[in-house]
C-alpha cells in the first residue's frame, strides 16, 4: 500500500478522519474548555497531523507519533486564554482514550515496554505496562520551571491523565538532566519507543499476556 507523506494544512484532509490502516481509534471530545479530535492508530508509520494551539505540545506529540511508528492527527482549540493547562491535559486524557480504544481487550499484545532515552545532559527511563490498573510514578525533577512560555508542571498533569483513561501503569525516572526541554523530550521519545514496544504483538501470545486472563484492569 502506498504511503501518504505530503502533508498540507489546507482544510480538513480526508488523510486526518479516515480510518488508519490495523489498530486505531479516533476520539472527539468537546467540552465548555476545549475541542479535541484525535487519531491514533497503533500500526502506523510515524506520519502526524498535530495542532493543539501550544507549540511545546505540538513539538512533544509529533516526536512521540515519530519514535512510537504511531499515526497520529490531533485537532485541539481551548482556552488558551486562561492558560495551557486545561488544553493540554485534555489532550492527555484523549490520547489516554484512544489508547485503551486502539488496543480494545489486548489480545497478543506484549503489554510491557521500556526504554531509557538521552537527549545531551538528560537521560530519562520510560517504563510501561500496559495492565488495565492505572497508576503513574513521576520522578522528574527540575529547577527551571518554563520552557519559554510552557509551563513544566502540565507535563506530569498530561501524563496523569493519560494513565488515568489509557489504564496504564507509567514510570518516568530522570537518570539525570537539566534542562527541561532536554529532559521532557527524552521523556517523550522514550514513552513512544516503550509504548510500541508493549503494543506489538507477539507471535507465541494465545490470548492475552496474564495467568488473570485478562488485561481490563
Ligand atoms: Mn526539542
Amino acid at each position: 500500500m502506498a504511503k501518504t507523506t505530503k502533508r498540507t494544512m489546507t482544510g480538513p484532509r480526508r488523510s486526518a478522519s479516515a480510518p488508519a490502516r490495523g489498530r486505531a481509534a479516533t476520539v472527539a471530545r468537546k467540552t465548555k474548555e476545549t475541542d479535541i479530535r484525535l487519531t491514533l492508530g497503533l500500526d502506523g508509520g510515524g506520519r502526524y497531523e498535530v495542532a493543539t494551539g501550544v507549540p511545546f505540545l505540538d513539538h512533544m506529540l509529533e516526536l512521540f507519533a515519530r519514535h512510537g511508528f504511531f499515526d497520529l492527527t490531533v485537532q485541539a482549540t481551548g482556552d488558551l486564554h486562561v492558560d495551557h493547562h486545561h488544553t493540554v491535559e485534555d489532550v492527555g486524557l484523549v490520547l489516554g482514550q484512544a489508547l485503551r480504544e486502539a488496543l480494545g481487550e489486548k489480545t497478543g499484545i506484549r503489554r510491557f515496554g521500556e526504554a531509557t532515552v538521552p537527549l545531551d545532559e538528560a537521560l530519562v527511563q520510560t517504563i510501561v505496562d500496559l495492565s488495565g490498573r492505572p497508576f503513574l510514578v513521576y520522578d522528574v525533577t527540575v529547577t527551571q520551571q518554563k520552557i519559554g512560555q510552557f509551563d513544566v508542571e502540565l507535563i506530569h498533569d498530561f501524563l496523569l491523565a493519560l494513565v488515568n483513561q489509557a489504564g496504564m501503569n507509567l514510570h518516568v525516572r530522570m537518570l539525570s538532566g537539566r534542562n527541561p526541554h532536554h529532559v521532557v523530550e527524552a521523556a517523550f521519545k522514550g514513552l513512544a519507543r516503550a509504548l510500541d514496544a508493549a503494543t506489538q504483538r507477539d507471535a507465541r501470545l494465545v490470548g492475552v499476556l496474564s495467568t488473570k486472563g485478562t488485561l481490563a484492569g
